[in-house]
């Protein structure tokens, strides 16, 4: 049996400070590879499944 919880990842900071990259990183288990220089705020969803056994 699985189920999926949702989380929203959202990190506030100057540009440049590395918010694109941490929050894929965290969402996506990937290092970004042309991050995009970010006024204000970056935001995505972590997936977490889990699954019993
Ligand atoms: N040295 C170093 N550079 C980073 C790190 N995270 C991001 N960068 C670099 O900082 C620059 C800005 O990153 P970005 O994620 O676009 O920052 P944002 O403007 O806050 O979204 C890019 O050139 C990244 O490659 C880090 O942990 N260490
Ligand atoms: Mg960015």
């Amino acid at each position: 049996m699985a189920s999926l919880d949702r989380v929203k990842v959202l990190v506030l900071g100057d540009s440049g400070v590395g918010k694109s990259s941490l929050v894929h990183l965290l969402c996506q288990n990937q290092v970004l590879g042309n991050p995009s220089w970010t006024v204000g705020c970056s935001v995505d969803v972590r997936e977490l499944y889990w699954y019993m056994t």
